[in-house]
């Protein structure tokens, strides 16, 4: 049987967050992380262990049939693959930083200046767009110090919690792109990789939906049902059931971590008593 080949980070930010997802989705890996490649005694899969960077041009070689990478890297690479599901993890942003004691009223400040980035492409998209003409200094590491040595007016890099920005004197001034860790795929891949590819993202969607996703049960007055059932969606509708103390009933739900605590809220208002919040294991979608 054949199977398919996945590339992911081998060590780095990706590392850790790739493999757990593997493994959530049923995919143990039997020999060490430090071969090139591991396979899976559990499904027909093999991972190829590979600096961030070089993914994308793996998988549009189809050297790997899929992989797991940084948007910002897949579209700063331009390399020809498409992105078959969005993981919500690694979330980060590319975005413009200039020194906090300067003006900024808008993109144009950049006009005749020297910007330092990792990211050339995808700032250059970005300033033509705009007509804007600056001088793009690429440089691999450490672009946040550009400035305050002198090499660069300002900065085109990843920004997370902002804190390296601040402790280098620079202040965020546009965002360009948002990123995520994203799933590429070869566009290539045959009848039988790509069955193997959906029973793949069938299980990753089912891990990432019970991560964002809770299970709750609570208490309610029966005269307050409708009020407290309105708030919460659930996957088709709530489980009401009678409790064994008359006027009141157990509702159970499933509620997702982005509504949470604006649901919560409005359920203890009308009414609602002994909530419990469980994690779910896995949830099939
Ligand atoms: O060795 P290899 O080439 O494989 O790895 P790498 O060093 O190129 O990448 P790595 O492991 O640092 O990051 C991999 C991916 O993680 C990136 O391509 C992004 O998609 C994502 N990611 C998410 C981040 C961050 N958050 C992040 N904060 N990548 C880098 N950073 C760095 C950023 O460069 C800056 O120096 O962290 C600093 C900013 O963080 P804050 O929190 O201070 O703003
Ligand atoms: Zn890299």
């Amino acid at each position: 049987m054949k199977k398919l080949r996945i590339a992911i980070q081998k060590s780095g930010r990706l590392s850790e967050k790739s493999i757990n997802l593997l493994k959530e989705a049923g995919v143990s890996l039997t020999n060490g992380e430090r071969k090139l490649l591991a396979q899976s005694g559990s499904f027909p899969i093999e991972v190829l262990y590979l600096r961030d960077d070089d993914i994308p041009q793996y998988v549009e070689d189809g050297v790997a049939d899929i992989g797991i990478v940084g948007e910002n890297v897949f579209a700063e690479k331009g390399k020809e693959a498409d992105i078959v599901e969005r993981l919500g993890f690694s979330r980060c942003r590319l975005s413009l930083a200039i020194p906090k004691q300067l003006n900024y009223e808008g993109v144009e400040f950049f006009e005749g200046k020297k910007i330092a980035t990792s990211y050339p492409v995808i700032l250059e998209k970005f300033l033509n767009e705009k007509g804007v003409n600056a001088e793009i200094h690429e440089i691999s590491g450490s672009v946040e110090i550009a400035p305050g040595i002198g090499l660069a007016d300002g900065i085109f890099d990843i920004v997370s919690s902002g804190s390296t920005l601040i402790s280098n004197g620079l202040t965020e001034v546009d965002v360009v792109m948002k990123s995520e860790a994203v799933v590429i795929g070869n566009r290539d891949m045959d009848q039988e990789k790509r069955e193997i590819l959906n029973d793949l993202l069938f299980r990753i969607r089912s891990v990432l939906a019970s991560t964002n996703n809770k299970y709750i049960l609570l208490n309610a007055p029966n005269d307050k049902l409708d009020d407290i059932i309105s708030v919460i969606p659930g996957m088709k509708s709530p489980t009401v059931m009678p409790l064994a103390d008359s006027g009141w009933s157990s509702v159970h739900s499933v509620l997702s971590e982005s509504q949470f605590w604006q649901v919560i809220g409005k359920l203890k208002e009308f009414g609602a008593q002994g909530i419990l919040v469980i994690p779910i294991e896995k949830m099939i979608i």
